[in-house]
């Protein structure tokens, strides 16, 4: 880690985005560079005109809700008929299976976000005479039986980028029926849904999705959808940043899917007006506060379990009956933070004697990699490098932690990753460099928002502010004045603090307070 003048600050950010080829809209690739999408375009068209029964079936996150809503838009736009399903995560689980659909007279399916493993569906539906048209984004070393496949991640698909989202390609899926129709409507009326996706999604915020992200951003802030306006009234401001969908309004809208009915997220946002929309999401935010206490108490047991049964292994795999299975990924995370190690977590079903378990990679370890060495008494898997699913017989649990150890310990091993961007210098922290960090936005995956050290500044003043006393307010010496700075969930004691001298790591932020930009660090650690 070295020390940056503001000029290299600048030159490295700029270096993330030398090899985008895609930078506006208008040089986004054509929506019939995906293989299929021609193919699964004309039947849907033929579907459409022949007023033939045609069945959407989506997925209870973020990005499979919107996709739905985005589908649903074009075809009321159009005055077409089509029905849709989301799986309910308890009742139905992951993706399109054949219970779903038994006994549909439906001629057309289209998945969005999931289907791309739905093999036992995709005979159903040849059964049938059912034509299925699967769009996804996952990766299936398999691919099912279906009329088509739309999916950027499939063996010749051409797609010149294939990290998009499931939203992203029900986006291109209206692009291209859109044209293949020859309707008048506009693609970018559904971008300030799409935005929610793509960052929700974790999709890296580089070439396509950068400009799709930025526009999308600029939407919301002019769209006078009813949910969009409720999310920026909570706000309490319009523009909206990358941030605020990662850490604000992408966990209220997974909420409904993870506590109770992905419906209910749906309904928000194709509220038809602001007081169905602000009740709505009122009624989301109160189930993401519920999901947050359970997710604290599942977390605490989950370190009770490790630490009293486990604490040499290297790879965490706890499990209980206790357990919301809409809310395991999220503790496996939260104990990735905590112990370093790689974490799965299991909730027991005690009627079927199964357990579904989430997984969270650490570092550099390929998780999936791990998993596909180690899989022996497992049911069933999906996933990818960073996550895992995995459903396994309960008795089958220990066997599984112990093999998947013991393959971790022949052939995978941890290595610290250091995120820090780069030293700086207390004297360049000004509005200038500000405005360099500012201009590379929107952050998110593979565009990370900079972490700087910071050495040996002066605290003038460290308070606790907010509702639970959680958040840190630092007042920082500067020869430019002083510097406001934040730490959130920061619960150490703070008297040592005041008149310190100590080390940060910050990122530069802005703080907009009644229509004033002021600018403030956000600080991640601070080091005596
Ligand atoms: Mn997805």
């Amino acid at each position: 880690v070295k020390t940056l003048s503001k000029q290299e600050v600048k030159n490295i950010l700029s270096s993330r985005f030398t090899d985008d080829k895609f930078t506006s809209l208008a040089q986004l690739p054509s929506p019939f560079e995906l293989k299929d999408m021609q193919k699964g375009v004309d039947r849907i068209a033929k579907a459409i005109k022949n007023k033939e029964k045609i069945l959407l079936v989506g997925d209870y996150d973020v990005d499979g809700t919107t996709s739905r809503v985005i589908i649903e838009e074009f075809f009321e736009h159009i005055g077409a008929e089509i029905s849709s399903i989301t799986p309910n995560r308890f009742r139905d689980g992951y993706g399109l299976s054949v219970s779903l659909i038994q006994g549909t007279d439906a001629k057309v399916i289209i998945t969005v976000d999931n289907g791309i493993t739905s093999y036992e569906a995709g005979e159903y539906c040849q059964e049938n005479n059912i034509d299925l048209v699967i769009t996804d984004h996952h990766i299936a070393s398999e691919l099912p039986k279906a009329y088509c496949i739309i999916n950027p991640k499939q063996p010749k698909c051409t797609f010149p980028f294939a990290h998009i989202c499931g939203a992203q390609i029900a986006w291109y899926l209206v692009a291209g029926l859109k044209n293949k129709l020859n309707i008048d409507f506009n693609m970018s009326s559904l971008l300030d849904i799409l935005v929610l996706a793509i960052v929700a999604d974790v999709m890296p915020l580089v070439s396509m999705n950068r400009v799709l992200t930025q526009k999308g951003l600029e939407v919301f802030a002019t769209s006078k959808r009813p949910a969009m306006l409720a999310i920026k009234e909570t706000l309490n401001r319009d523009i909206i940043t990358a941030q605020d969908i990662g850490f604000g309004i992408a966990p209220k809208i997974n909420a409904a899917g993870r506590m109770e009915d992905a419906i209910l997220a749906i309904d928000f946002l194709k509220s038809q007006n602001i007081e169905q929309a602000r009740k709505s999401y009122a009624y989301l935010n109160e189930l993401n506060a519920e999901r947050k206490q359970i997710q604290e108490d599942m977390f605490k047991i989950a370190c009770d379990l490790y630490e009293a049964n486990n604490l040499d292994d290297d790879v965490i795999v706890v499990a209980s009956e206790h357990f919301n299975a809409g809310v395991i990924g999220i503790v496996a995370s939260s104990l990735v933070q905590k112990y370093n190690k790689a974490s799965l977590v299991g909730a027991i079903d005690i009627d079927t004697g199964m357990a579904k378990m989430s997984g969270r990679s650490c570092g550099n370890v390929d998780l999936f990699a791990l998993l596909n060495k180690s899989c022996e008494s497992v049911s069933s898997f999906g996933g990818h490098r960073e996550a895992v699913g995995l459903n396994i017989g309960v008795d089958k649990i220990d066997v599984f932690s112990k093999k998947i150890n013991a393959v971790f310990n022949e052939s995978f091993s941890y290595e610290n990753i250091d995120n820090t961007f780069g030293i700086l210098d207390i004297t360049d922290i000004d509005y200038e460099l500000l405005d360099i960090i500012q201009s590379y936005e929107p952050y998110g995956h593979q565009n990370e928002q900079p972490t700087f050290l910071i050495k040996n500044i002066h605290i003038i003043s460290a308070n606790k502010i907010g509702k639970d006393k959680k958040t840190l307010k630092l007042i920082i010496d500067s020869p430019q004045g002083e510097i406001p700075a934040i730490a959130f969930n920061y619960t150490q004691d703070i008297n040592k603090l005041e008149e310190a001298d100590v080390d940060i790591y910050a990122s530069i932020n802005k703080n907009t307070f009644r229509g004033i930009d002021e600018l403030q660090l956000m600080v991640s650690s601070i080091e005596l």
